[in-house]
């Protein structure tokens, strides 16, 4: 396996062939296998093209070769930032054929994330669209190229400017060289609750077996339609089953950059689309938009919400309002998934965040001290599997604390457990907040705050939020009292952080209060905010 990432121990890669749950498969080669069966049907519908299954095929050939010439070779590191576009696929296949291993960033990722990604992975190459949603992504490359030194080649869609324009790279097919499933196909990034985002390595073998599970789950089949509002570089949408699910089962993506009931809904009636994926604010938009549409949605079968919990008072007007089965999906770019299941009880699909989807994932709640807590009891869930990391990248210190010594990963999520071994998610043991389904590491905007040289100390915390379920605040000690909340927010946005961590609130503290260990008590600071 790629240095630096954790191989799972051999008894488990063997019980995982063993039960059948790793098949020796790679993305190439799914890929190719698809393209054989399906040929000129649909895979993905974007804004202005849609492209047959053998047309993709071809082009992701032709681009490898292209990227080959450029440079770009075996266990290269690649930053791909790009929206959902139908390049998303050539460039990501086209990589995992070569056996090059993208860096999944997020199209609200600007400088500060994009070159600690960059910087930390040693990239070779960063790959954007020329703009999208306003944002001019060529002129943050110029940022970033000037700052990397391994940094070699930018690769851009649309009007490249000074940089690779990617539409010339598509070539004549050369050989490939033979990936084996077993190795890093790409890195996903955590939400994070220390510093800055760590690099999850997932396999050709685990990460299939996600996608053939979940496309079980969510009855895929040739006929299913998938339309993807959210980001599909995020392993929501893009594995669960997300539009890698969809190839997988031979279905249709169709693409949206764009989750307003305006733009998603008229795409529904006109695509027919069957199943798509939302956080829960964006479910909540839908839900008030449906009455005052003229659009027919009754193709939508399943509306899945996940990403952060889904209130069961919303949950629960899900079917009478839109019409279709509600999936719940508590997943993590970890590994582990959990959904309820199509044909649950309506009780279970609103109050729960689901089960896991293999039989093979191992669970574990736990208190403090990592006893088992009675079934029912709120504790911390730590997960071990057949698609479950047993390591972040380049990070041997951290994962002695993230990982158990034997091997099971703790989600810092509190949970319990019901009868049926549905899990209810109650909370976060975890220092990170989650805006909506966009996760915030606490200390990373913490770390950004203390380098102002008038920010004696910070610290954010969650609020609740009717809408978003948290927001973000920051409690900011200043040396004096010329700090304004303006000025916080622009040091913020100067330093170039992705605008969902720029703190919704500002607040100013003379001392915090502190534990009995002497820590920064941050449940006293929630409940502050949360009393005002
Ligand atoms: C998904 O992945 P990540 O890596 O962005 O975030 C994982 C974390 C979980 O540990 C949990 O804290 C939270 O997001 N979360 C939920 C949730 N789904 C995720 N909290 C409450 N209820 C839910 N339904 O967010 C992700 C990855 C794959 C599939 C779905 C979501």
């Amino acid at each position: 396996m790629f240095a630096n990432c954790t191989s799972w121990p051999e008894a488990f890669t063997d019980q995982y062939r063993k039960e059948g749950c790793w098949k020796g498969e790679t993305f190439g080669e799914m890929l190719r296998e698809r393209a054989l069966k399906y040929g000129d049907r649909t895979a993905v519908t974007g804004k202005e093209r849609e492209i047959s299954y053998k047309h993709l095929d071809r082009n992701v050939d032709q681009l490898a070769a292209g990227l080959h010439q450029m440079g770009i070779r075996q266990y290269d590191r690649v930053v791909v930032q790009l929206p959902n576009r139908i390049e998303f696929f050539e460039v990501i296949f086209a990589l995992f054929r070569l056996g090059a291993l993208p860096v999944f960033a997020l199209p609200s990722h600007r400088y500060s994330e994009i070159r600690y990604f960059c910087e930390f992975s040693e990239a070779k190459a960063y790959i954007i669209a020329d703009r999208d949603a306003g944002f001019d992504f060529r002129s943050l490359a110029k940022k970033v190229i000037e700052t990397v030194p391994t940094l070699q080649h930018i690769v851009v869609i649309g009007d490249g400017g000074k940089f690779q324009a990617l539409d010339q790279l598509y070539q004549d097919p050369i050989d490939l060289p033979n990936i084996d499933s077993s190795e890093i196909v790409f890195f996903q990034l955590s939400g994070g609750s220390t510093g800055l985002p760590k690099f999850i390595p997932r396999t050709h073998d685990d990460y299939i077996y996600s996608l053939r599970l979940s496309a079980e789950v969510c009855n895929l089949h040739e006929s299913s339609v998938y339309l993807a509002v959210l980001p599909i570089a995020h392993n929501y949408p893009l594995s669960s089953p997300g539009v890698l699910g969809t190839l997988y089962a031979g279905g249709r993506v169709v693409l949206s950059g764009d989750s307003s009931p305006d733009e998603a809904f008229p795409l529904i009636e006109r695509e027919q689309v069957t199943i798509t994926a939302l956080v829960p604010p964006i479910a909540l938009v839908w839900l008030e938009a449906v009455s005052s549409r003229q659009c027919d949605l009754s193709s939508l079968e399943v509306l899945q919400v996940g990403g952060g919990k889904f209130g069961s008072e919303a949950a629960r007007r899900v079917k009478p309002v839109i019409g279709c089965t509600l999936q719940q999906v508590y997943g993590m770019a970890e590994g582990l998934v959990n959904y309820t299941r199509l044909d649950d009880p309506e009780e279970i699909l609103i109050h729960t965040q689901g089960r896991p989807m293999s039989p093979y994932d191992e669970i574990r709640i736990v208190d403090e001290e990592d006893r088992e807590v009675a079934l029912g009891e709120v504790g911390e869930l730590l997960t071990r599997g057949p698609y479950t990391i047993r390591g972040y990248y380049k990070a041997k210190e951290y994962n002695r604390k993230a990982f158990t010594s034997d091997g099971f990963y703790r989600t810092g999520d509190l949970v319990r457990m019901t009868p049926e071994g549905y899990l209810i998610v109650e909370g976060r043991a975890k220092d990170q907040i989650n805006r909506g389904g966009e996760k915030i590491a606490a200390a990373e905007v913490e770390n950004h705050l203390l380098a102002h040289p008038l920010v004696r100390d910070a610290a954010i915390v969650s609020m609740p939020d009717e809408f978003l379920g948290e927001r973000s605040c920051a409690f900011v000690i200043a040396q004096d009292d010329s700090l304004n909340i303006a000025e916080v927010k622009a040091f913020l946005r100067e330093r170039g952080l992705a605008a969902f961590k720029i703190p919704d609130r500002v607040e100013f503290i003379d001392s915090f209060p502190k534990t009995a260990v002497g820590k920064v008590n941050k449940r006293s600071l929630r409940q502050m905010v949360a009393n005002k």
